[in-house]
């Protein structure tokens, strides 16, 4: 049933005596009426209508009047000019010849002890003008308490929508209050308002407006729900008058854009953290390292999950892994929206928490946060450094160079050493070997400069026991593209003279800027040459787009050796490997491939063929250089031998070049049965090698070489 709601009316009619209780209710008691017939020649007002006694209730508002006529203007003064309720009993809202009467209850508890108190209440009326006169008049009344107002039950109905079924767009919304009640029967009135909102914002043309409120006062209150950027939960608020009670309550209704997903969808868990009073972050897959020199706490927030159904109605769990091997770690309060990790001093290991988000139809989402506890006061320090040849890395670096990465500075804060363990990884670059990646010193090759990134980045990281070091970083830039020839010659020969051509060829749209071309001897020497009728001191030069550069080498005595090229990009290089005779005519010609710097080739092999090798070593280091040839019926290895067993240590030095026919002497016997196969040149440093096919000892062919990764 509905009560009826009758909102605020006190109409007292003129010449009526009026009470009404509760101005709410509809019961008007009237307890006298008496008239007056004013004096017209009187200076007295006369009271037309009086105060009667009346009764009231504690905690309920008593309306009251009293008129008097005059024929000039009158001011009326109310009084309560007794009390037994202890000052429970007072005016408001006076004006003129109308006032209400309340009274307050003491408490609760107390409600009711007033029965049977009496208040009397004085109305004074005397001209407005001290000039008309000082004649007045009063009248009196006793008011008893009797009974207590009881405040009204808020019960907020209709259909408001759940967290997982919500109304869209479009849709009408209304609250009714027509499950209130009230103890004393009273029928309250009813305030509606728009309370707290959380989730999107509403759209309208002016802005996040809330939509309009219809039925505001009164028993049912309804609302269109306007468009919104997310699912709003939008607070509606019941607030019901009943004399002095001003009861509220709310409900939530749960509502959503008109497009929105029709099945409840999972929550979508965020963790923020904050470690002690740094800056508040956003856990990703990194773990976070937290320096445990000092006891600290990291606070942990679930609230800014998301969910279709509000994150306000999500519900928050918080559980913890842990690897702690020092110190301690403790999760507090594991179901609030907030948690934290109490982490004591020098805690040592790693933690991970989990945050599960449940949305009320029990969808869950979860996130999780690593930490890494580290105790810096006893890390080891990690200290790295580059060098090639001894010297230590100063600029970019050549391909196929070997880098030596060493880490044995690192120590401990005290400088000592004993049982730390080393890890060097690369962390950025085309991907290269580390040779003992796991000691102090290791050592890689840089890789050939393939456009981007053009450096490669290692790091180091040391460890005592668990505690590891911070990383040590080092980056190395890569040098241009670089490419070699790794047999060149020029000089007298007889009556012949050997010249080497050089031919360079940009096939691309861009000029090629900056090539250097450097030549060496066979000891490593630059070579001392003539190039296209000048001495060559090895400025670098340009080659425009879609364009070539040809360089003749000559030179006074007779030089062998090898040549390296670098280009900001990759040209095209063929070599030409020519016998010139008296009159300047070619006699023969052979053209020689380029190669980059690596650890093994392969290449075809003939028994019956006369073959040469050239080997140039552009690295810093001795190459020890191994040949191998497999039989290519069988897949048998039949020959193994290091090429350069007769020089110190087995090894071409750094820089040198070497030509050398591959003889039965230098190969051994092969088995009878063997023919053709696939010859196999391996290094321990990047070298570059030439196949030369040769009659007589004169070159007239080249093999094809392919480098092997
Ligand atoms: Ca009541
Ligand atoms: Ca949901």
């Amino acid at each position: 049933m509905m009560p009826p709601f009758i909102q605020g009316e006190r109409s007292t009619p003129d010449f009526c005596l009026g009470v009404t209780m509760n101005r709410n209710s509809t019961v008007i008691i009237i307890l006298s009426a008496a008239l007056w017939v004013a004096s017209a020649n009187g200076g007295t007002p006369v009271f037309t209508s009086r105060l009667g006694d009346v009764q009231m209730r504690e905690m309920d508002l008593l309306g009251l009047s009293a008129h008097a006529t005059d024929t000039h203007p009158l001011a009326y003064a109310w009084s309560i000019v007794s009390d037994d309720t202890n000052g429970q009993a007072f005016f408001e809202n006076v004006t003129g010849a109308s006032a209400e009467l309340g009274v307050r209850w003491i408490s609760s508890t107390a409600a009711g002890q007033l029965n049977g108190s009496k208040v009397t209440i004085r109305v004074v009326a005397r001209h407005a003008n001290p000039l008309d006169g000082p004649e007045e008049a009063e009248t009196t009344a006793t008011v008893t308490i009797q009974g207590v107002n009881h405040p009204p039950v808020a019960v907020i109905g209709g259909k408001l929508g759940t967290p997982t079924d919500r109304i869209p767009t479009g849709y009408g919304v209304c609250a009714d209050a027509y499950q209130i009640s009230d103890p004393d029967g009273d029928g309250p009135r009813a305030n509606w308002d728009f309370g707290k909102r959380s989730g999107g914002r509403w759209m309208t043309p002016m802005g996040d407006l809330a939509p309009a409120l219809f039925g505001s006062e009164g028993g049912r209150c309804c609302f269109t729900v306007i468009d919104m950027t997310a699912p709003i939960d939008q607070e509606i608020q019941l607030t019901l008058l009943d004399g002095l009670h001003a009861v509220k309550n709310t409900a939530m209704c749960y509502l959503k854009p008109a497009d929105a997903a029709t099945t409840n969808q999972a929550p979508k868990a965020v963790i923020q953290y904050m470690v002690g009073s740094g800056a508040q972050g956003v856990a990703s897959a990194t773990p976070i390292t937290i320096n445990t020199n000092s006891a600290i706490t990291a606070t942990l927030k679930g609230d800014a999950s998301t969910d279709d159904g509000g994150n306000a109605n999500l519900t928050h769990a918080w559980t913890s892994q842990d690897s702690i091997t020092a110190g301690s770690v403790s999760l507090a309060t594991p179901t609030a929206a907030t948690t934290s990790l109490d982490i004591a001093a020098h805690t040592r290991g790693t933690l991970t928490v989990t945050l599960t988000a449940k949305d009320q139809g029990n969808l869950t989402g979860t996130a999780t946060i690593s930490f890494k506890f580290a105790d810096s006061a006893g890390s080891p320090i990690a200290r790295a450094s580059a060098s090639v040849a001894g010297q230590l890395v100063a600029g970019p670096v050549d391909p196929g160079t070997v880098v030596t990465l060493d880490g044995s500075a690192s120590s401990r804060p005290d400088a000592s050493k004993t049982n730390l363990t080393y890890q060097w990884t690369q962390t950025g670059g085309p991907s290269v070997t580390i040779t003992n990646a796991d000691k102090p010193v290791a050592e890689f090759t840089t890789p050939a400069q393939s456009g981007s990134p053009a450096w490669v980045k290692f790091q180091l990281i040391v460890k005592d026991g668990a505690t590891a070091s911070d990383r040590a970083e080092l980056t190395f830039y890569l040098s241009h593209l670089t490419f070699y020839f790794s047999q060149v010659a020029a000089g007298p020969l007889g009556t012949s003279e050997f010249r080497t051509c050089l031919l360079l060829v940009n096939g691309t749209s861009e000029p090629v800027n900056g090539v250097e071309v450097e030549f060496f001897d066979q000891d490593g020497h630059p070579m001392d040459v003539t190039v296209n009728g000048s001495p060559w001191d090895g400025p670098p030069f340009d080659i425009a787009p879609l364009s070539s550069k040809r360089l003749v080498f000559t030179a006074q005595n007779l030089k062998l050796g090898w040549a390296k090229v670098k280009a900001q990009a990759r040209l095209t290089g063929l070599l030409l490997y020519q016998m010139v005779g008296d009159d300047q005519v070619v006699q023969s010609q052979v053209g020689l491939y380029s190669t980059e710097a690596a650890r093994k080739f392969a290449t075809f092999y003939d028994a019956d063929a006369e073959i040469a090798i050239a080997v140039a070593n552009p690295s810093g280091q001795p190459a020890s250089v191994r040949v191998r040839i497999i039989d290519n019926q069988t897949g048998a290895e039949v020959v193994s031998r290091l090429l350069f067993a007769d020089e110190t240590g087995s090894a071409l030095p750094a820089l040198q070049h070497r030509a050398k026919f591959l003889t039965p002497e230098l190969l051994g016997q092969f088995p009878s049965s063997f023919s053709v196969g696939t010859l196999l040149v391996e290094s321990d440093v990047p070298v570059t090698i030439t196949l030369m096919e040769t009659k007589g000892g004169v070159v007239f062919s080249t093999l094809p070489v392919r480098t092997v990764r």
